[in-house]
């Protein structure tokens, strides 16, 4: 039987993924590699809804896919590829924003959650159709599920929707996704702020892979915790203590109650030196293996191209399918 597709997409939008990204979806994204046929994309079209760098947009194109590759995605099993070598990508997206209402491009939360401190008024219209882009990023393959985290699960319905929708008005054209929110990983918290997820935008609180082993041994021995001193797992009263247990854990490949179980009871500075030590064991291989794949730019142009020939080779049926249900034909040749 043939194995299950799956797609995912990660942004370009930072100089280097940090250890949320890590634990709560690419580690998630090298297991899956093994029992499905996985697509994997460095979405630098999602990125350029909002202006930025060129020069700086290239370089961190080629970081993330150099990561990426560092985290264990396997070329030779999973297509690894950048969104925009594929063509059919924004071919299909203007024919998902031709089927999405405007009331219902409206209603997602993150375009929402994106503009709420500068008013929708300054934001592209690129942003504002970002998830019709993204259901073209996934119905392109055919997809059966996509591995994302839960923030993303109203794009999976809009995803969803469009399927059924294009194929109940065109003809049955696509695969209608299924969701696959990766509920046990660990959503981690900004070390400074830990009613907060961890992100980019938020250096201070935040942990990137490729930072100096130092910087990231600091930033987790400083993190935020509570006036109390014991350590527990309890994530509503104690966030800052919960989180470091957490990190803790996805960082050694243990469960939170093994942790627990070692840390339980004791005070806040060992958790903290485990948890620097732990995350800088991950962070330092990391980071220098994806030195070595940035310091030999043939093979990274190889391997980019190789992912984008096939991508293009898997995308360009569907693509053709979708024009043709729709009425619009091939005039050349
Ligand atoms: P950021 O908040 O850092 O800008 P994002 O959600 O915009 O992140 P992407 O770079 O597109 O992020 O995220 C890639 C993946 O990392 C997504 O699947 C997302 O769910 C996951 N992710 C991001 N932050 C965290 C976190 N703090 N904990 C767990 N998973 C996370
Ligand atoms: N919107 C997603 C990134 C993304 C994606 C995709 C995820 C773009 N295209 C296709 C899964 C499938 C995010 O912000 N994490």
């Amino acid at each position: 039987m043939a194995r299950p597709r799956i797609l995912s997409g990660i942004q370009p939008t930072s100089d280097s993924f940090h250890i949320g990204n890590y634990f709560g979806a690419l580690r998630q994204w090298v297991s899956l590699q093994d029992d499905n046929d996985a697509f994997y994309c460095v979405v630098d079209l999602h990125a350029i809804t909002v202006p930025g760098d060129p020069q700086v947009q290239r370089e961190r194109t080629r970081v993330s896919y150099a990561q990426l590759l560092a985290a264990g995605i396997d070329p030779q099993r999973a297509t690894l590829f950048v969104q925009s070598d594929v063509p059919a990508h924004s071919q299909l997206a203007w024919v998902m924003m031709c089927l999405t209402g405007y009331g219902e491009a409206s209603r997602m939360t993150q375009f929402k959650d994106k503009t709420a401190r500068e008013g929708a008024g300054s934001a592209s219209v690129g942003l504002f159709t970002y998830p019709c882009l993204q259901v073209a990023d996934i119905l392109l393959y055919q997809a059966n599920a996509v591995p994302v985290g839960e923030d993303q699960r109203q794009h999976l319905e809009l995803t969803r929707d469009l399927a059924e929708r294009f194929n109940h008005r065109y003809g049955q054209t696509f695969v209608v996704p299924e969701p696959y929110i990766v509920k046990d990983s660990a959503k981690i918290l900004d070390l400074q702020d830990p009613s907060a997820k961890m992100s980019k935008s938020v250096p201070a609180g935040c942990v990137f892979l490729l930072d100096p082993p130092k910087q990231i041994a600091k930033k987790l021995k400083s993190a935020v915790t509570d006036s109390q001193t014991e350590v527990r797992y309890d994530p509503v009263n104690k966030p800052g203590v919960s989180n470091l247990l957490s990190i803790l854990a996805a960082a050694t490949d243990r469960t939170v109650a093994q942790v627990e179980e070692e840390y339980g009871g004791g005070m806040y500075g060992p958790l903290k030196v485990a948890a620097a030590e732990a995350v800088v064991a991950v962070a330092e291989p990391f980071a220098e293996r994806t030195r070595g794949y940035l310091a030999d730019p043939a093979e990274l142009n190889r391997l980019m191209a190789e992912g984008a020939v096939k991508a293009r080779q898997a995308a360009q049926p569907t693509l053709q399918a979708a024009y043709a249900a729709l009425g619009l034909q091939s005039h050349a040749q």
